[in-house]
Parts: C-alpha cells; structure tokens; sequence
C-alpha cells in the first residue's frame, strides 16, 4: 500500500512460503517476504523499511507524520511485538500445544486491541483526524486476528476497531492492491 500511494513502479512475485526460489533466498537469506530488490540492487527485506524507503521517496499523504506521534509509535510497537506473538500462538494453535489459544487471545487483548479502542474511541485514525503509517502497518494483523474467530470478533471486539478494520478492508487501495498480479 505504501509503493502504490508513493506511486513506486515495482513489479510483483508471488512467492510459495514452501518453495522459496532461490534468488530471494541469494537476495535475502532470512527467507521472509516481503522483500523489495532496487534496480541499484539494494534489497529490503523488512516490510517497514520498505514503507519508509518508499515514502521517503514520495508521501503525497503525509503518512510518515505518525512517526512523530508517540501512541502510534507505542502500538505499532505492540504490534509488532507481544500482539503479533500472541496472535501467532492463536491462529496456529496446534503447533503450540503448549499455549492456552483462550489466553493467546486475551493476551492479544490485552496488548494492541483494547489500547487500540481506547485511542479510536477518540478519533478516526491511530494519527488523529487523517491516516498515517501506523494504520497501514497495523491494520493486516487486526484483520487475521479477526479472522480467526470472526463472530467472537464482531461480539466481543469494540466498535470503533471494527469499524476503522472494516474502513480499511474495504478501502480502495486495500482492494486493489489486493488484486493478483495479472
Ligand atoms: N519482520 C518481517 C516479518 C516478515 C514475515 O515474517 N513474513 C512472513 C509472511 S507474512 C514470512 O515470510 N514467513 C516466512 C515463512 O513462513 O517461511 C517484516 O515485517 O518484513
């Protein structure tokens, strides 16, 4: 979302996570996507850099301003770090057997979801009146975490974080982007 709103020409590969071509694993050993090649052959490999890099070059929306925003900061950390674990134990919990996926969940809860309400009870955006990088960021895990129990989401879950989710969703440029390479 971050290369289309830059405006950044780039060309697509789907990648199978199960058959990792060679050349991203040449380019970037660590073996997760996504991973951007420059025609300078600069890689890079972790998807924040790459919406930095890329607004960095251009940011016709001012989306880089919520670097400056302390709480957007603060969840994106969250996300970043105990929600995205705890989601991790929720959504696969057969290959965490050792994880309660009840506990997974409030303790995803508990770090990003009941904070994020808090902040959106109050205004539209995690950066206020207009979005920045941090809804961008956050939003695609608030949506696999809401995919995993979708009707205990929509009971439980206030509703200002399901409806900036679903204003995300159902975005124009989430849809597009959304879109398979042709
Ligand atoms: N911190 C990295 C995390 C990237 C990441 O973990 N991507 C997952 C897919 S969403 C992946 O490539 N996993 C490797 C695998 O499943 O083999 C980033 O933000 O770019």
């Amino acid at each position: 979302m971050a290369l289309r709103v830059a405006g950044i020409q780039c060309k697509i590969i789907d990648i199978h996570l199960r058959h990792k071509p060679e050349h991203m694993l040449r380019v970037s050993p660590k073996g997760t996507v996504p991973v951007l090649c420059l025609s300078t052959d600069e890689v890079i490999d972790e998807s924040l850099d790459i919406m930095r890099w890329a607004l960095h070059k251009n940011d016709p929306q001012q989306w880089l301003d919520g670097l400056h925003n302390a709480k957007a900061q603060y969840l994106l950390l969250q996300t970043d770090g105990p929600f995205k674990q705890a989601l991790d134990q929720y959504k696969y919990a057969s290959r965490f057997p050792e994880a309660n996926p009840v506990q997974s969940r409030q303790r995803a809860m508990a770090s990003l979801i009941e904070p994020l309400a808090d902040h959106l009870k109050h205004q539209p955006f995690i950066g206020g009146d207009k979005p920045v990088l941090q809804d961008v960021a956050i939003f695609p895990f608030v949506r696999q975490f809401a995919g995993v129990e979708p009707s205990w989401f929509e009971s439980h879950v206030d509703v200002s974080v399901r409806d900036w989710l679903h204003g995300w969703v159902s975005s124009e440029l989430f849809v597009a982007i959304m879109q398979k390479p042709g």
